[in-house]
């Protein structure tokens, strides 16, 4: 019997991975930058053993289906056969996110699934290999195996595609990001069927991935200069682009609601008067907002008189993945 538990933190993408090269592989069409944070994390353990006839798959105390269960799989056969073990193995993962909010992401979980799998199986994997094991199961799940700012080089094999800290002298320890939380609906088109879509018929893709690469090298610099309106302009307008490319696909598709409009002008209302803040979105309705931790209790004050306590939550920078336990028995 292996066993291995391990925790890893949710990341929030400033310039955002959208389509891939290579699905089998998640090779992206891009490079992408991300803040991973202290609020959300994922602790998962996956145990092996003999004695077991079929994977299962645990979340949040409910079984998993079928459909969930062959993807954690395919993914658990990646490390089997770098173990060379045929072991079948039960995965129980707990997202711990302050409310049910629809913020659960794959990135958390497959990251503490890749770490507990290289400590179940004594893999002894460099954080660089096992950020490339993480990103076989999601994308964005290799930045979260790294703390603070991360780049995911995009790469061109499964060997070169992977990401790494970006120096920062610890500046992320300065900055913030507060959730408003629009809805914890499932959403109508998952990031993977989207970002697909969009790279096979989005007449605007081509002009994603120009300003993508523009766009990553303005953030790399504004982090080296500790620049927060240069980051926050670039993170701002890199996620309204990538938003942009949805609406020129087919069938045309967006993850906005009114509300998140609302939203994304109260943020812009509230820079007007005085604060810094920015904001970006994901694969969803909701608005984070990044700015810098002394300006929380001001910006939040404000976002209270358009949205209820329970819709709000911020966040500070996070660790990499790390291990909680680890069990062998033959
Ligand atoms: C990101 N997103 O950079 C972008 C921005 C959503 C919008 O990474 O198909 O769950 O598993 O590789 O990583 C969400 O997509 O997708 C995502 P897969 P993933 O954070």
């Amino acid at each position: 019997m292996y066993k291995g538990k391990a925790r890893a933190y949710t990341n929030i993408a400033l310039i955002k991975y959208w389509g891939k090269k290579d699905a089998q592989l998640i090779l992206p069409m891009n490079n992408s930058l991300s803040l991973t944070l202290d609020a959300f994390y994922t602790e998962t353990s996956v145990t092996f053993s003999p004695e077991y006839t079929q994977d299962t798959f645990t979340l949040d105390n409910d079984k998993q289906d079928e459909k969930a269960t062959a993807k954690v799989s395919r993914f658990l056969d990646l490390a089997r056969k770098k173990a060379g073990i045929s072991y079948y193995a039960n995965v129980e993962s707990q997202n711990f996110v302050p409310t049910a909010a629809g913020l659960a992401s794959s990135a958390s979980g497959l990251a503490a699934l890749a770490k507990a799998c290289n400590d179940a199986l004594q893999l002894g994997l460099s954080d660089k290999e096992l950020s490339q094991l993480a990103r076989r199961g999601s994308g964005s799940a290799c930045r979260s195996i790294f703390g603070g700012f991360v780049e995911w080089e995009k790469g061109y094999s499964d060997d070169t595609s992977f990401a790494q800290v970006i120096p920062s002298d610890a500046w992320e320890n300065e900055l913030a990001m507060i959730f408003i939380l629009i809805n914890d609906q499932k959403k109508d088109v998952s990031s993977r069927d989207g970002m697909q879509r969009t790279v096979e018929t989005s007449s605007f893709y081509d002009a994603w991935l120009d300003a993508a690469a523009t766009d990553l090298q303005t953030a790399k610099q504004a982090i080296a200069k500790k620049d927060f309106a240069a980051l926050g302009e670039v993170t701002e307008a890199n996620g309204l682009k990538m938003h942009a490319t949805t609406l020129a696909a087919t069938p045309p598709f967006t993850y906005w609601s009114p509300e998140s409009l609302r939203a994304m002008n109260c943020v812009r209302t509230i820079r007007q008067a005085g604060l810094p803040c920015y904001f970006t979105m994901d694969a969803g309705p909701n608005v984070k907002v990044l700015c810098q931790k002394k300006d929380v209790p001001a910006i939040l004050d404000k976002l209270k008189q358009e949205f209820s306590p329970e819709q709000l939550t911020s966040a500070s920078a996070g660790k990499g993945a790390v291990s909680l336990e680890m069990e062998v028995s033959k």
